[in-house]
């Protein structure tokens, strides 16, 4: 049976990038797979939270996802620190993982820099506890955006490895779904670095609850280079801040590059952006209303999660089960 899994982390506000590099297909997946989505709150105290801005965070993640099209009649939407079989699972698997592959996670490197000594245990075991998260429902499916390839590279090597050494079948090895033309969307100060929530810079990116105003000064000022767009994807060779604007129509679009340079190739940014920041005002308006609706409703958010979590357990509960007996704990 194909089951999707992914996650999302609690901390800032859902931006252009998760929208668009994971939520959307997230979303679209709802129809022909049997979804778990989870909003990671383990994951988020590998960095030091204020308890109270991480408890309305996971509340407002939990709006954002539901105001973008999750319908959690259909998918298991909760939060992860409900199901204690992701902790309790990671620590099976952090006797699975070597410290060889962790070291090799370049995530860890360039966020750590330089301050490698100084980051939580918690923090460099990241990735295994993202096994967990995956491999507690046996998922087969893990849609995310380009930057979370080599974790789940690092998954499939976990859920092997365990199979290999106790010489079972239990794990699936998971596969990653990265689609679309925006898999790794860009800061819009910045084309070689990813848009992200821990940017200081809030003009780096587009957040889903940014007004149209916002949206259109934000997109005026985006760094770009003084050439017009060219009228062929070769000739964005080289030119990241114009790449990555066209890959942003092209995703808000539906259509392809191609496409779009077909439309645009020849006009400068001055004509480019502003159509650019309509299309993006018209795709995240309705998003942005319903997620007003939604963030003030404390009980019926809890209400959702609460379910969601009783039925996340169903599932990995017996998963849990299975890997006791095969590592061979008593109970
Ligand atoms: N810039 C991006 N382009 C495409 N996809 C992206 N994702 C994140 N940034 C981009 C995808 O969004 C999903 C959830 O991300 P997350 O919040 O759990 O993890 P993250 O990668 O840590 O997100 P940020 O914004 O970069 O947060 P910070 O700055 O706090 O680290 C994932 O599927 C991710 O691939």
């Amino acid at each position: 049976m194909n089951r999707v899994f992914s996650g999302i982390q609690p901390t800032g506000n859902l931006h252009l990038g998760n929208y668009l590099g994971a939520i959307r297909n997230w979303v679209t997946m709802q129809d022909a797979y049997d979804c778990i989505y989870c909003v990671v709150d383990l994951h988020a105290i590998t960095n030091r939270q204020d308890p109270k801005v991480l408890r309305q965070g996971i509340r407002e993640m939990a709006a954002a996802l539901l105001a973008s099209g999750i319908d959690p009649d259909r998918a298991i939407l909760f939060n992860q620190s409900a199901v204690h079989a992701h902790a309790e699972l990671a620590w099976v698997l952090m006797c699975t993982a070597r410290v060889g592959w962790l070291d090799r996670m370049t995530q860890f490197k360039d966020r750590a820099g330089k301050d490698r000594e100084g980051q939580s245990v918690g923090f460099y075991a990241y990735p295994v506890l993202q096994a967990a998260d995956i491999l507690a429902y046996k998922a087969t499916h893990v849609p995310v955006g380009d930057d979370q390839k080599q974790h789940l590279e690092l998954a499939r090597d976990i859920a092997a490895k365990f199979n290999t050494d106790f010489g079972v079948a239990l794990f699936p090895l998971p596969e990653p779904v990265i689609r679309g033309p925006a898999t790794r969307v860009m800061s819009l100060r910045d084309g070689t670095s990813k848009m992200s929530k821990s940017d200081p810079s809030d003009a780096s990116r587009i957040n889903l609850t940014d007004t149209a105003d916002a949206i259109a000064q934000k997109i005026k000022r985006a760094r770009t280079d003084a050439e017009p767009l060219p009228s062929e994807a070769a000739g964005l060779a080289g030119r990241p801040e114009a790449a990555n604007l066209v890959g942003l129509m092209a995703a808000l679009t539906d259509s392809t590059i191609a496409d779009v340079l077909r439309d645009h190739g020849g006009h400068g940014f001055g004509q480019f952006k502003p159509a650019l920041a309509d299309v993006m005002v018209s795709a995240l308006a309705p998003i942005s209303r319903r997620f007003n609706d939604l963030r003030g409703d404390s009980a019926a958010l809890d209400a959702i999660l609460a379910k969601g979590a009783a039925r996340a357990s169903a599932i990995a509960d017996p998963v849990l089960a299975e890997v006791h007996r095969t590592v061979g704990f008593a109970s």
